[in-house]
């Protein structure tokens, strides 16, 4: 049996929590020979709740769950954990704006961000979940100067997700016959759900159906889709929110399908021309623990001005935040090209194997 890796999980007797918990004991996550080691955090007035959801994990008897921890200090619920999945953040409180929205979350991903620095695994992979959960990646990362920025990345696979089930039913195609759909930009309206490279049964998807479908219906649809369930059922996914964080994290730690993207909130190195050091969904591959931009992919101009639409709302969102993102750590953000191309980790504080070495001239992974 393999060593036990340790899981925090912020946000644990939240909605999202209550599906991907037992999912991760279960062995859905890293496989059904890793075991896990679940360290849950919640607010304060939320533990009692907490204690609800830890009987009923130990309830289950999962094989593969070695021990459970609750807590209410980041401190402690984040020591030594190899992932990170930040999912407990504020709502959007009636009367709220975007921008205080905005403001009172970065507080919260500013200390997340400097505690996992401080006691985290230094291997450590941060998923980011809670809104604006770009923006709050890029805040996390920021403050936490000893871990590489490609720790830190945003959830935007329940896009993904829905651009490949939606796709799925509108055309009669299994989810499986269909490949290589992207979504680029900030998990918001902004998101831009792009066809223009992916493929039903090998060949080409927009060959496969109707333009004004894709533009008018289809487009319009994956940006609002988390709108129109709310007001269906009343309240956020939490099911697909949870199959999308499964998929995430066991693509970044296990590998990508052969030849397959997948979208991942990541820091920009600056590839398609996207401004450095914003946390930006681009296609990427994961192999061996680390992802990597698909690169090449031609860009038309209705996907140029579909980016830059998501980029200039992320930049909006970063001048909101500004004071809470330390000067210090600016520089390692925004000149990623030996992180993200060597096949290398290398730690903002200069740890690390140096670009010059020979081993590091691969360009197979991040
Ligand atoms: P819930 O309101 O059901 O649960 C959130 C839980 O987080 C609560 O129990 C709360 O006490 C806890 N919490 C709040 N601040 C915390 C903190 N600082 N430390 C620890 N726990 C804290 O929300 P849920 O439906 O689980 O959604 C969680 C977040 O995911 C929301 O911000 C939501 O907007 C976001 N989502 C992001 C998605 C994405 O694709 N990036 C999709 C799903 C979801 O909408």
């Amino acid at each position: 049996m393999k060593r036990p890796v340790r899981i925090a999980v912020t946000g644990a007797a939240g909605g999202i929590s209550r599906s991907l918990l037992f999912r991760i004991a279960a062995g859905d996550m890293f496989g059904k020979d890793q075991p896990v080691i679940l360290q849950l955090l919640e607010m304060p007035e939320c533990m009692e709740s907490l204690r609800g959801v830890a009987m009923e994990l130990e309830d289950c008897a999962f094989p593969l769950l070695h021990t459970i921890s609750m807590h209410s200090c980041v401190e402690d619920g984040f020591n030594s954990v190899h992932f990170a999945l930040l999912i407990g953040a504020t709502p959007r409180g009636p009367g709220m704006e975007r921008s205080d929205l905005l403001t009172l979350n970065a507080e919260i991903f500013s200390k997340q961000g400097k505690v996992l620095n401080d006691v985290a695994n230094r291997d450590v992979k941060v998923l980011v979940v809670g809104n604006p959960a770009n923006t709050n990646a890029l805040i996390a990362s920021r403050n936490a100067p000893d871990l590489s920025p490609s720790q830190f990345t945003a959830l935007t696979r329940l896009d993904h997700n829905r651009c490949k089930g939606i796709l799925a039913n509108k055309t009669g195609a299994n989810v499986d016959d269909i490949s290589n759909v992207i979504v680029w930009g900030n998990h918001s309206k902004t998101m831009y759900p792009d066809l223009y490279h992916a493929s039903i049964y090998a060949h080409p998807a927009l060959k496969q159906i109707d333009q004004t479908w894709y533009h008018e219906h289809y487009i319009p649809k994956i940006q609002n889709r988390g709108s129109e369930i709310i007001t269906a059922q009343g309240r956020s996914s939490c099911v697909s929110a949870a199959q999308a964080i499964i998929e995430h994290m066991r693509d970044w730690y296990l590998g990508t399908s052969k030849g397959e993207y997948v979208s991942m909130g990541i820091i920009s190195d600056g590839s398609y021309g996207i401004t450095p050091g914003i946390v930006f969904s681009f296609p990427v591959r994961c192999n061996y623990g680390r992802y990597q931009i698909v690169q090449g992919l031609e860009i038309n101009e209705f996907s140029r001005n579909a980016l830059t639409l998501s980029e200039n709302e992320l930049l909006s969102e970063r001048d909101v935040i500004k004071n809470l993102l330390p000067e210090s750590t600016k520089e390692a953000h925004e000149n990623l090209s030996i992180c993200l191309r060597s096949g290398v980790t290398l730690y903002a504080d200069g740890t690390g194997p140096k670009d010059k070495e020979t081993y590091l001239q691969t360009d197979r992974v991040l």
